[in-house]
C-alpha cells in the first residue's frame, strides 16, 4: 500500500456542482477505481483559494498507470472539465504533494 497526495484546481463558482457531481458520482467510475486498487480517496477543499486536496491509498498490485487510457476516465473527465483547470486533454492538472509526516 502507498499513500498519494496532490491537489487539483477549482473554477470560480462551480463548487455546488463539483460537490453534487461526487456525491451522485457514477457507479462505473467508483468500480473503475476500485479495480484499480485505488481506495480511501478523499477530497478536501481549501475554501480561500478553491484548491481541491486528494488523499487516497493505492494497493500495492494495483494498475492506477493505466486509469487514464480508461474509456470512463476520459468521459468523467470530459464531463468535469468546465468545472476544474486542465490539461489540454481535459485530465485535472494535479500538482504532487510529497509526504512529510505520517501518524500510522
Ligand atoms: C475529481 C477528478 C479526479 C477524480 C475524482 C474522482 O474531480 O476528476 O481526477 O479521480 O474526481
Amino acid at each position: 500500500m502507498s499513500i498519494h497526495a496532490f491537489k487539483m484546481q477549482l473554477k470560480p463558482g462551480v463548487l455546488d456542482e463539483y460537490r453534487k457531481r461526487h456525491d451522485e458520482i457514477w457507479p462505473e467510475l467508483s468500480a473503475l477505481l476500485t479495480e484499480s486498487g485505488i481506495y480511501d480517496y478523499s477530497i478536501f477543499l481549501d475554501e480561500q483559494t478553491l484548491s481541491l486536496f486528494a488523499v487516497l491509498r493505492v494497493r500495492a498490485d494495483s494498475n492506477r498507470d493505466a486509469l487514464p487510457d480508461h474509456p470512463v476516465m476520459k468521459r468523467w473527465w470530459d464531463s468535469m472539465a468546465p468545472l476544474m483547470e486542465v490539461e489540454p486533454d481535459n485530465r485535472p492538472k494535479e500538482w504532487a504533494l510529497p509526504l512529510i509526516f505520517h501518524h500510522a
